[in-house]
């Protein structure tokens, strides 16, 4: 997954059911995590393992951008 923020603020970005690993250009060193924050103007690459089946929130955990739409629901069949 490409995470683009083409806004002016931080966006911490949870996805949840699985973990996100984050490419830092380091090899095979790739942070695990929940939640990933992009700042302004930053893109960064992650890897999911798309093993969890089901309905997962992905969505910003400033709960009000969720709020104002920064909400989508990944599903993994
Ligand atoms: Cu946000």
């Amino acid at each position: 997954m490409i995470l683009v923020n083409d806004s002016m603020m931080d966006h911490p970005i949870h996805l949840h059911g699985m973990w996100m690993e984050l490419e830092t250009g380091a090899g095979e060193y790739r942070p695990r995590k929940h939640t990933i924050s992009v700042k302004p103007g930053e893109r960064v690459s992650a890897l999911i393992t798309a093993d969890a089946p089901g309905d997962w929130a992905f969505h910003c955990h400033l709960l009000y951008h969720m709020d104002a739409g920064m909400f989508r629901v990944v599903s993994v069949v």
